[in-house]
């Protein structure tokens, strides 16, 4: 179960559909569910209107699927609020300041209470239940206390906060008893699980010992499973002509300069995206870099749009564009291609093949999902990552050009010698990052994380 269904709404001549949409999760969980005539639960993304009725589970792929309807006022009390201004900027090092309203709070609860009464009704006997991510923390006690004999796991797609941070959260037992429903807590990294299982110490009082506490009469695991993305789609997408044939269209497009710089995020707050123009507006203003021989393009899919962290940050990133459009650009040659719209994966696929540089600079990310999906991309061993070590990633791909986003100079200088980096060196640090993705993809990640959770190697 995970906060969405896999699927979008699309509107067709026979009238609107709904079609799968594409992402790593969906393709790691899909076999195993359709082995398993599982069910996936989730919200549709759309408000329910008051008094409508549920909408029926439907079938796609050979998954169940079993919406949950929220109403526009959960929607922006659990969503917007809670999920997306509470935790999701305490999650990560509150480089925004997170924002707390006790009324945001009892929707959280009654739409986890939802999440679970659903799950309840749809598991078998003695099944496993698979919670997914942020919004849905409460699900595993709530599922626990009706259904106590299923085997229930958790993963938490973004980083876990240190003591000092989770205490900040008015409703922090509660969560963390939440959490402590299930048997297995997943998290991206090792220090997240340490985190976590330190808490429950300095909240609860419990003794942790390695990767396990105890909880009354059952033993909870919390450990780490770095999550990965489908790297045979992305190999299979860069290995057709028409995906190699618009990455060269898109570097003509571009004026055929000697280097594209790109990024490619959600447009959050936790990407980095407004260090990483100043670094492109210093280098270019000292001299160092100059267009056209260079041009970068950002582009920004956009989210949460009804948020107010997000209202901001779309208004001074694109301040940011126009002004180091304004200074260094000429007609018909912008220095930032700035495109805030969503791509598909071949799309997406050509971007990352026309890139030299591929920029990744989250001021605190749980895995980074991009810096990865570059790496499959570049079967020709060609392009630079840059990558912060502020991403979980960077934990496996060792060989980027890491960096600290914070520090202004320390990116400057890894832009500039990714730009210059010997292409001998570059092959060299390519191949051994993606020898490290060939052998840890999502199927790997979702086979650990249920192998762990004691569903049997087969079923997976
Ligand atoms: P996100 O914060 O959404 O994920 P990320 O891991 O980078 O971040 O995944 C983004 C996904 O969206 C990628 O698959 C990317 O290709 C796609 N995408 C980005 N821009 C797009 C565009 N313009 N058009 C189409 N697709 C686009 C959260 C956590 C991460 C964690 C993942 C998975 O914040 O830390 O890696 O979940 O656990």
């Amino acid at each position: 179960m995970a906060n969405r269904l896999p699927v979008d709404r699309v509107s067709t001549p026979q009238g609107p559909q709904w079609r799968r949409s594409p992402g790593g999760l969906v393709t790691a969980l899909q076999p195993v569910l359709a082995a398993q005539r599982g069910t996936w639960i989730g919200w549709t993304g759309a408000a329910a209107a008051p008094g409508e009725p549920p909408m029926e589970p439907f079938e796609i792929e050979d998954v169940r699927l079993r919406p949950v309807s929220l109403s526009a006022d959960e929607i922006e009390r659990y969503y917007e609020g809670f999920s997306n201004s509470s935790l999701w900027p305490l999650y990560h090092d509150a480089v925004e300041t997170p924002i707390y309203r006790r009324r945001w709070w009892d929707a959280y609860r009654r739409v986890n209470e939802r999440f679970a009464e659903a799950a309840a009704e749809e598991a078998a006997e003695g099944g496993v239940v698979w919670v997914q991510d942020y919004q849905l923390q409460l699900v595993p006690a709530m599922l626990r206390a009706r259904r106590p004999d299923l085997r229930i796991g958790f993963f938490l797609h973004i980083p876990f906060p240190p003591i000092e941070l989770f205490a900040q959260l008015p409703r922090r037992i509660e969560v963390l008893r939440g959490l402590l429903g299930a048997d297995l807590v997943g998290f991206q990294q090792p220090l997240a699980a340490q985190n976590f299982l330190r808490l429950t110490r300095h909240l609860l009082g419990l003794r942790p010992r390695g990767e396990t506490v105890e909880v009354g009469d059952r033993i909870v695991t919390a450990s780490a499973f770095p999550i990965s993305i489908d790297v045979a789609e992305i190999e299979n997408l860069v290995a057709t002509p028409a995906v190699r044939q618009r990455a060269a269209e898109i570097r003509h497009e571009l004026g055929d300069p000697k280097t594209i710089l790109l990024g490619v995020d959600r447009l959050d707050y936790t990407k980095g995206i407004e260090q990483r123009l100043t670094a492109f507006q210093e280098l270019l203003a000292e001299g160092q870099l100059s267009v056209p021989d260079v041009v970068m393009v950002q582009v920004a899919t956009p989210s949460r749009e009804r948020v107010e962290h997000y209202q901001a940050l779309r208004v001074k990133v694109e301040r940011e564009v126009g002004r180091i459009n304004g200074d260094y650009g000429r007609v018909g040659v912008p220095a930032v291609h700035y495109l805030h719209q969503s791509y598909s994966r071949s799309e997406l696929a050509a971007l990352y093949c026309a890139a030299d540089v591929m920029m990744v600079t989250p001021l605190r990310d749980g895995m980074n999902l991009v810096a990865k999906e570059y790496v499959a991309a570049r079967a020709d061993l060609g392009g630079a990552l840059v990558l912060s070590e502020f991403a979980g990633a960077s934990a496996e791909l060792r060989q980027a050009f890491l960096v600290n986003p914070h520090d202004l100079d320390g990116l400057k200088d890894a832009l500039v010698r990714a730009i210059n980096v010997d292409p001998i060196e570059a092959n060299r640090r390519m191949r051994a990052m993606r020898r490290h993705l060939r052998t840890h993809d999502v199927r790997a990640w979702a086979r650990s994380f249920l192998t762990s959770l004691g569903v049997s190697d087969t079923m997976t």
